[in-house]
């Protein structure tokens, strides 16, 4: 089992969630919501505008995501959907808990919001030099009015 952060894609509502809900690829139940404890630059990137947390702390915003608790099978399934460890590593990460859903631990058990639990993350240090200019998003919305619309046809 494997606490993974989501900022991007795979996000209730945007356009690769389906992979998380997905039996053939294993489990990954929804924990909760929480925030990077750092900052990062988040970034929409390439002709398929694929996001991208780049892993340089301290510039950006406090990037807002999904908690789940995944399964070995979803956790290789996730690493090669992710082309990781090429176009994404998976790096642990601080994370702030706003809200918590999860119910597989006992009561006692569960974080209270505003505590930090490490959780794995598909952020990149692989990345073009020049992403670092690109605008940054505090919550990625492949819909929103950026207009840079997840190009899933060509990209998987
Ligand atoms: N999928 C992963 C990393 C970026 C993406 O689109 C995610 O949602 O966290």
């Amino acid at each position: 089992m494997a606490r993974v952060f989501v900022y991007g894609t795979l996000k209730k509502g945007q356009p690769n969630y389906h992979s998380m809900t997905d039996r053939t690829h294993g489990t990954a139940k929804f924990q909760g919501r929480g925030l990077t404890v750092e900052k990062y630059p988040l970034v929409i990137a390439g002709k398929y505008n694929i996001p991208f947390l780049l892993n340089t702390p301290g510039t950006g915003h406090r990037v807002a995501g999904e908690i789940y608790c995944v399964d070995d099978q979803m956790l290789q399934f996730l690493d090669e959907f992710e082309d990781c460890p090429n176009m994404y590593q998976r790096t642990p990460m601080r994370i702030e808990i706003l809200e918590w859903e999860g119910t597989s631990s006992a009561p006692e058990e569960r974080p209270a919001v505003n505590s930090i639990l490490e959780c794995d993350v598909y952020s990149t240090t692989t990345y073009q030099p020049e992403w670092i200019n690109l605008p940054y998003y505090a919550n990625y919305d492949s819909f929103g009015k950026h207009g840079l619309l997840y190009n899933e046809e060509d990209s998987g």
